[in-house]
């Protein structure tokens, strides 16, 4: 395949080896399924299509020539604010789903009736609970559990008040924000519904008013990610920095290699607490390197940071770990599992495994979490990878010899202990000192996915280059973090060639202080999708620190290659947290001037925040610099 069209796809060296061994092997991927699909409906791409009911779908003419409503008389700003509602609301509900499936297991392992989910950290566990305002004296962990799992159930309800998860992790400033706007989501769940309501048939038709909805049903899902990564630090520790190896070359052909993918740690902690016990089976069957577990997406940054498992690899590409060859089961939960991972069964060994009851593939076999007795199911699960290491089809086995170390782990506690060894009595001070120096410029945190229709990590690596040379700290999660570690950015080296003069003192003067012998690395890993809360509190700290709210800082937020409803949802919280946020994918608003408009200018005046939409990575750079520009001047930096 011509050089150019293989960087088309993805600018992965692993990628795109696999993607000629498919294109050999006459295997479909997702971007020949993309291509399938050209063109797609302009009238989907700008937001014009509506089928909210049976009337429908109706259609709006971006030209003018032809109908501006539909039958019911939806103009395009009502149809495409509606759209956009609708993709909040699907991020929200996944997101917060994750959450509640994390508190449902917290509340049984408070009642002693999930015993392979003891409490791992219980400083966060308490630290939680006091900022949630229960009191902590005098009572036991299980106690402790038990009542921030409660108060976790509540904030789904139809509870009166704000979200506590929300209200209380946010600046003073941004709950009086979001009070005159009138946007405090109560109960996670009565958002959700709140908003399927409203966006249907003849209900809210006033694009400004939908719009506040979809604030305010961001903001419970901003709720949701930072539930999820409270609890689970609290039920399976909170991440310290590790270093791994990344990309498709830490697969061993002569090991069980069993691919953790999709978003929850509920069943992926439990298969690496459990996995050495069966390595002398593995020996057994014949594998000589014994088990290897590997990560994709989510789940995979999830294992990566508490357990240092490799990064195999993200989004688009997860269908090329199985054109490996080598992938002996690939176990999934839920979210950004690709369907067509099936459809490769024919022609390879691996076994899909799914394993939570919403999420089933016709194709896959099924071998469900019970959480009662997850060990014993984790075990199981690695016994059927072990039994299909023995049908390895030698012809069909390749492995990239791509990988690059990486670091991860960097929670904020992590951070905050980092910073400790600069000033102990003071950690925040060095990182605000600098920031005031110029040393450096500001704050960027890159999220959310990878999108087949961007050449696979070219923006994320172009614009996290620019923005380091221009001195700007990066932040990262998602399948953001783990392009970066494909490409060997989170490491001291690359921030050694890639940071600017002012940055590269910073990241060293704090790693030499914490004992790393040289510079931190030029990217901080954060975790998965929803320990973007994680950046939230850092911003939160230094906002309070600096007495200004979350609008007025030197931060903005990037998702170059967004693709999922999540990565709407987060984006919406990160302009209603005050970020100025990018988008490199157009999102489906255009067809409305009006809703385009108002979210990428209107909203400054209302929430600080906005959206910057541009394809072009260098472009894109300017822009986010200027915004931080503006920032630091409001600061009189
Ligand atoms: Fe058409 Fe209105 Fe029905 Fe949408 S809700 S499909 S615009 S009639
Ligand atoms: S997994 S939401 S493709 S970042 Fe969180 Fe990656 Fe986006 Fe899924």
């Amino acid at each position: 395949m011509d050089k150019d069209i293989l960087s088309q796809k993805s600018i992965d060296k692993a990628c795109q080896s696999m993607i000629k061994k498919s294109e050999k092997e006459g295997i479909e991927t997702i971007w020949d399924r993309l291509e399938n699909q050209q063109p797609q409906c302009g009238f989907g791409e700008l937001g014009l299509c509506c089928r909210n009911c049976l009337q429908g779908p109706c259609r709006i003419d971006p030209f003018k020539g032809g109908p501006q409503e539909g039958v019911c008389g939806a103009n395009a700003d009502t149809i495409v604010a509606r759209n956009l509602l609708r993709a909040i609301v699907g991020g929200t509900a996944a997101h917060s789903g994750h959450a509640k499936h994390l508190a449902h297991i917290l509340a049984k392992s408070a009642q002693g009736k999930y015993k392979d989910y003891p409490v791992k950290d219980p400083d966060k566990l308490k630290a939680v609970a006091s900022r949630l305002g229960i009191e902590t004296e005098g009572k036991s962990i299980e106690e402790l559990a038990g009542e921030v799992a409660r108060l976790a159930l509540e904030e789904f309800s139809d509870k009166e008040g704000p979200n506590l998860w929300a209200a209380t992790t946010v600046t003073k400033g941004r709950v009086e924000t979001f009070s005159k706007l009138g946007v405090v989501p109560g109960g996670i769940d009565s958002a959700i519904s709140e908003l399927m309501h409203r966006t249907h048939y003849g209900v809210d038709a006033d694009p400004v008013n939908l719009l506040l909805g979809g604030i305010k049903c961001s903001l419970a899902d901003y709720a949701g990610c930072h539930m999820g990564t409270d609890l689970a630090d609290i039920l399976f520790g909170t991440p310290q920095p590790v270093v791994t190896d990344a990309n498709m070359g830490v697969l061993k052909e002569n090991a069980v290699n069993i691919a953790l993918h999709g978003h929850n740690p509920a069943l992926s902690d439990i298969i690496v607490q459990v996995v050495k016990e069966m390595e002398e089976d593995a020996r057994n069957a014949g594998a000589s390197e014994g088990i290897n577990l590997v990560g994709i997406c989510c789940t995979g940054n999830e294992v990566l940071m508490r357990h240092g498992v490799p990064p195999l690899t993200h989004s688009v590409s997860q269908e090329l770990a199985i054109i490996t060859g080598v992938i002996d089961a690939m176990v999934v939960d839920y979210q950004c599992v690709v369907p067509s991972l099936a459809n490769l069964m024919e022609c390879y060994h691996t076994k899909l495994i799914t394993t939570m009851p919403i999420a089933k593939i016709a194709g896959a076999e099924h071998m469900e979490l019970n959480e009662e007795n997850a060990r014993e199911c984790a075990k199981d699960i690695i016994k059927s990878a072990i039994e299909a290491y023995g049908k390895r089809r030698p012809e069909k086995i390749n492995i990239p010899d791509n990988k690059c170390t990486s670091i991860a782990g960097f929670s904020t506690e992590a951070i905050v202990e980092a910073l400790k060894k600069v000033d102990s009595e003071d950690p925040l001070k060095p990182l605000i000192d600098n920031i005031v120096k110029g040393n450096i410029l500001g704050v960027c945190l890159f999220a959310g996915c990878n999108n087949a229709k961007v050449p696979q990590d070219e923006n994320f690596v172009t614009m996290a280059k620019e923005m380091a040379k221009n001195n700007v700290l990066i932040l990262a999660t998602g399948c953001g973090a783990g392009s970066f570690a494909r490409h060997g950015l989170l490491t001291p080296q690359a921030t050694e060639d890639y940071a600017g003069e002012g940055l590269k003192a910073v990241l060293t003067a704090i790693g030499e202080a914490a004992g790393l012998n040289g510079p931190l690395p030029l990217i901080l890993h954060m975790g998965s999708c929803v320990d973007n809360s994680r950046a939230v509190d850092i911003a939160v700290a230094v906002a309070n620190k600096l007495d200004v709210d979350l609008d007025k800082l030197p931060v903005v937020a990037s998702a170059p290659e967004a693709m999922t409803e999540k990565a709407i949802s987060i984006g919406t919280w990160a302009i209603s947290g005050g970020l100025p946020t990018h988008v490199g994918v157009a999102p489906n608003v255009l067809g409305s001037p009006l809703v385009a408009e108002l979210l990428t200018e209107k909203a400054k005046e209302l929430v600080g925040g906005y959206f910057i939409v541009e394809t072009d990575p260098l472009k894109a750079c300017e822009k986010l610099l200027e915004a931080i520009k503006e920032r630091r001047k409001g600061l009189g930096l």
